[in-house]
């Protein structure tokens, strides 16, 4: 059968199960869209293998399917033209690359008997059709076929590669002609998907498995803890198992908050600089400590200073991830383990109910009455923080407040979306995630404009369950235009937008750090006052139902309307604005360099990062 390399990506895709691709035509695509005549639905809803979604800027085209991805675990393609739509897209793939979430990214490009002469949109002086030098560090591997022969082996690659090990984004190239030419496709393209590529996780070795579980079982203060790998491979019942054996507590990254239930009573809650203090303090008296999934970034570590999320040595680490890179590299490990998530903690389980303490699969509870007593005892004093700060009436309401209304109303497997800013970090803190993928962030990259998009994404997934896109007013204009997808498609997903009219973190953090008194360049001011568009008015242009409110009491009610709209719909929440009610305290600690001539700062500055290890 002989097919276009338009085609050859359409079946290939088919095949593969992808159910949207999404993206922006241009006439760097329009072989490749030119494919999706005979093979979909222009658009969206019911038959058709492939259907495709128009955005409105291809950078929200990769944030929807990361968000997709992460509720589905079902990867989406994204296909942009030449040029400027190839290069949109790279604010989504670094933020895929940072937190390993596998999406296809296909870019238009020159032909190749074009390639260096300076067609529209291609940028040659230094090499050829040179855009994919752009995505080099940021996809997990990129590849452009230079003539349609080669297409249908590199697609299988780019689909073994993004779903395979560390998962990632991977960008295929495809230029014009290549997307226009016809090859006879072989039986070997025919093949299931699986052909090509390995299943089954990669399991761990027995003798470490031994090590580490004669270490967590002789611990007097074991803590787990637990990053967005236990998410990416679906260990959250392995998880609690072993929690529950060892009696436990779980503590949790940015990525892995959700893997474990936070009102249960081993949770430990959130680590980290804007974690807890009952996280923190767990961690960092830790005697062993087994870290699944995770990286030991900055920010979850407190920045590496010593005893304030982590004290690695003298507590003992036992570091279990996909990635032999990650072990060893922030801290010291006593045992090693590269493997699968869940597979890793299988294993361990299994070891320790063969020949831990518990023993013939019993569970112990009161195994170390004084340390679970301790956990508890450190989950109130949190608990109880966090209901002061939930319990403020204060008008504006505070994003603590909002905070705790929205949880109150929301479903256990309501889906909340945030990427940064501080209704993310308090968020974090102050809000119980109960089930996995409910807490969808944009973790390493911290990317703003990361929410509208991604919670497209989520609720397409999962049309059945709550969508909330959990947004700070700067977050939300980034890609506010994605609002006409979500009218489009009518993809209900609900806005709860946090207007405190600035880059509040930011404008936050100078006063934290530098002193009130020099805060600059984060607040939306005109003549000194603040200024903000309607953003109600303006998600009601869209086509959203949308309100703006101000105050604590009118929460609950406008989330029901919100919800009871059936379409998209945006609650523009006037927050409280003014330091510090305009967020909450950061527990942990953030290494923030501070300028040699703010003397006072910069010698506490200088005492604490001493004492980073
Ligand atoms: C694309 C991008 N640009 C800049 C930043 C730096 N940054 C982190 S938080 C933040 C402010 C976020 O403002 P907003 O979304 O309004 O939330 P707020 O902190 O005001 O609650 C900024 C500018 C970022 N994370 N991402």
């Amino acid at each position: 059968m002989k097919l276009t390399g338009g085609q050859i990506v359409v079946e290939t895709l088919i095949r593969e199960g992808v159910p949207y691709v999404v993206g922006i035509p241009g006439h760097g695509t329009l072989g490749l869209s030119d494919a999706l005549v005979a093979r979909s639905e222009t658009g969206h809803s019911g038959g058709g293998g492939l259907k495709f979604l128009q955005v409105r800027h291809e950078q929200a085209a990769v944030h929807l399917a990361d968000g997709y991805y992460r509720v589905a675990g079902t990867p989406l393609a994204v296909f942009t033209s030449i040029g400027p739509g190839a290069m949109n897209t790279v604010i989504g793939v670094a933020s895929c690359y940072v937190d390993s979430i596998p999406v296809l990214v296909l870019t238009g490009n020159s032909h190749t008997h074009m390639a260096g002469r300076g067609v529209l949109q291609e940028i040659e002086r230094r090499y050829d059709a040179n855009s994919l030098a752009v995505f080099e560090p940021i996809a997990k591997r990129i590849w452009r076929p230079t003539s349609v022969a080669r297409l249908p082996r590199i697609l299988q690659r780019a689909f073994a590669e993004m779903l395979t090990g560390r998962r990632g984004p991977v960008v295929v190239d495809l230029p014009m002609d290549v997307q226009c030419d016809s090859v006879e496709v072989g039986a070997s393209a025919r093949l299931a998907p699986t052909a090509y590529r390995p299943t089954g996780p990669v399991l761990p070795d027995p003798g470490l498995v031994a090590q580490a579980g004669r270490l967590l079982d002789g611990a007097a203060r074991p803590v787990i803890v637990a990053g967005g790998g236990v998410i990416a491979a679906g260990a959250w019942d392995e998880l609690r198992q072993l929690a529950e054996f060892l009696q436990a507590p779980v503590v949790t990254t940015m990525m892995g908050k959700g893997a474990f239930p936070e009102d249960h009573p081993l949770s430990g809650f959130h680590g980290g600089s804007k974690g807890t203090t009952c996280g923190n303090s767990l961690t960092a008296s830790a005697d062993v400590l087994l870290a699944v999934g995770m990286r030991f970034a900055d920010e979850s570590t407190s920045s590496y200073r010593h005893g304030v999320t982590y004290a690695i040595p003298p507590t003992r680490l036992v570091h279990l991830d996909l990635d032999p890179a990650e072990i060893g590299k922030n801290y010291p490990v006593e045992v090693g383990i590269v493997a699968d998530a869940r597979a890793g903690l299988a294993s361990l389980v299994e070891w320790l109910r063969a020949n831990g303490q518990g023993g013939q699969g019993q569970v112990l509870p009161l195994r170390r009455g004084a340390y679970f007593a301790e956990i508890q005892r450190r989950r109130e004093e949190w608990l109880a923080q966090v209901r002061k700060l939930a319990s403020s009436d204060h008008v504006p309401v505070t994003i603590s407040r909002l905070i705790a209304e929205l949880r109150a109303f929301l479903e256990r497997d309501a889906i909340v979306v945030t990427s940064s800013g501080n209704v993310q970090a308090q968020w974090f803190q102050e809000a119980p995630v109960y089930e996995p993928t409910t807490n969808l962030t944009t973790g390493g990259f911290s990317t703003m404009g990361w929410t509208v998009p991604a919670a497209l994404g989520a609720k397409l997934a999962a049309p059945e369950r709550q969508v909330v896109g959990l947004v700070g007013d700067g977050d939300f204009l980034m890609t506010v235009q994605e609002l006409a997808t979500a009218v489009q498609y009518n993809v209900p997903a609900v806005y709860v937008v946090a207007n405190n009219v600035g880059w509040i973190a930011i404008r936050d953090l100078q006063a934290a750090v530098y002193g009130e008194e020099r805060a600059v360049g984060a607040e939306f001011l005109k003549d000194g006052a603040p200024v903000t568009p309607d953003l109600a008015a303006v998600a009601r242009a869209f086509g959203c139902h949308a309100e703006r409110i101000s105050a604590p009491d009118e929460v609950r009610p406008a989330l029901e309307r919100a919800f009871a709209a059936g379409v998209p719909a945006v609650v523009e929440v006037m927050v409280e604005r003014n330091y510090p009610l305009s967020g909450s305290p950061a527990v942990g600690w953030w290494d923030v360099p501070v300028p040699t001539y703010l003397v006072e700062q910069r010698a506490r500055y200088e005492r604490e990062r001493a004492e980073e290890r």
